[in-house]
């Protein structure tokens, strides 16, 4: 059920800043970070594998997980969820799209200028300089730099690491400046991400969260809209319209 409030709220908008997480990509058959990972993976907490500590101990155990990861997007298609944001993006003023996903799947569902926050799974690091290089990644040992060496690591942002400074200085500046903020499919307990929320409301916008159970954060949200993503998103997006 969404509350007419929220679609009232998103009707008389100026900007709406939407976050989404690893929820909002469940339906397109990518396993969430704290649910049960699959097959090999089982045995590993995502936590002890999502660290620059962790590929320093076992760069081609690191390598393999990423590697699988990026066998398993590349045979998905984005969902309904996607699509209702990337329709969103047409129906209100302005929308600013901030994913914690590294998966490409809203680009592929037709979203533009997406702020990817936690980085690109089909982008490749230079462990040591950081530079974005190109080697064949679908190979089972990490790669070596061609300009120095070191190990190359997939680029996205592990525990510890900064958030790419154009997507924080653009995410910052869209959750203060947004009427109405949407968290759609994740638990809200990684920050910076999680407190974009807050920044919001403390800016006067009303915040709404979309999940399929209540997060840790559900009590501070003006609106919890509980459900499939792929369901509540497009029922959100024709009442909206
Ligand atoms: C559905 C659904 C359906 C299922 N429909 N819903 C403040 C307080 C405490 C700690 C910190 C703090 N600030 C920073 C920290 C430390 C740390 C942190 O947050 N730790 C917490 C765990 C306590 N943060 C960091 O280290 C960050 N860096 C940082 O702060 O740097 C500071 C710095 C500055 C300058 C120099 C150096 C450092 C970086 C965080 C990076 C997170 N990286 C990962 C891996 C990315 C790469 C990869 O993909 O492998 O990002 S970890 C993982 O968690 C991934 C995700 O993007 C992220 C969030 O997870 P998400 O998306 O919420 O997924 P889930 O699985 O948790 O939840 C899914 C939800 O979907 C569930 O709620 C389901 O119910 C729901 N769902 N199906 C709707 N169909």
């Amino acid at each position: 059920m969404i509350p007419s409030k929220l679609v009232e709220a998103i009707r008389d908008a100026q900007h709406v800043c939407v976050v989404t997480g690893a929820g909002i990509s469940a339906e397109s058959g990518i396993p969430t970070f704290r649910e049960a990972q699959q097959g090999l993976w089982e045995k590993h907490r995502p936590e002890d594998l999502a660290t620059p500590e962790a590929f320093s101990r076992d760069p081609d155990f690191v390598w393999q997980w990423y590697r699988w990861r990026r066998q398993l997007v590349s045979k998905v298609a984005p969902n309904a969820a996607h699509v209702a944001i990337a329709s969103l993006a047409d129906t209100v003023k302005t929308l600013t799209l901030i994913t914690q996903n590294v998966d490409g799947l809203h680009q592929r569902a037709g979203s533009r200028d997406v702020i990817e926050f936690h980085g690109n799974l089909f982008v490749n690091r230079c462990f040591v300089e950081g530079v974005i290089v190109d080697v064949d990644d679908d190979i089972e040992t990490a790669p070596y730099c061609p300009a120095c060496a070191a190990r190359v690591r997939p680029g996205v942002v592990w525990f510890g690491e900064g958030i790419p400074a154009d997507a924080i200085q653009r995410s910052l500046a869209a959750a203060a400046g947004c009427d109405v903020f949407l968290a759609v499919g994740t638990s809200s307990q990684v920050y910076p991400a999680a407190g974009l929320a807050e920044l919001a409301q403390d800016n006067g916008a009303c915040a709404a969260e979309f999940n399929l159970e209540p997060t840790p954060l559900s009590s501070q949200f003006d609106h919890c809209v509980i459900g499939k993503a792929g369901t509540t998103l497009p029922e959100l997006v024709e009442l909206v319209s």
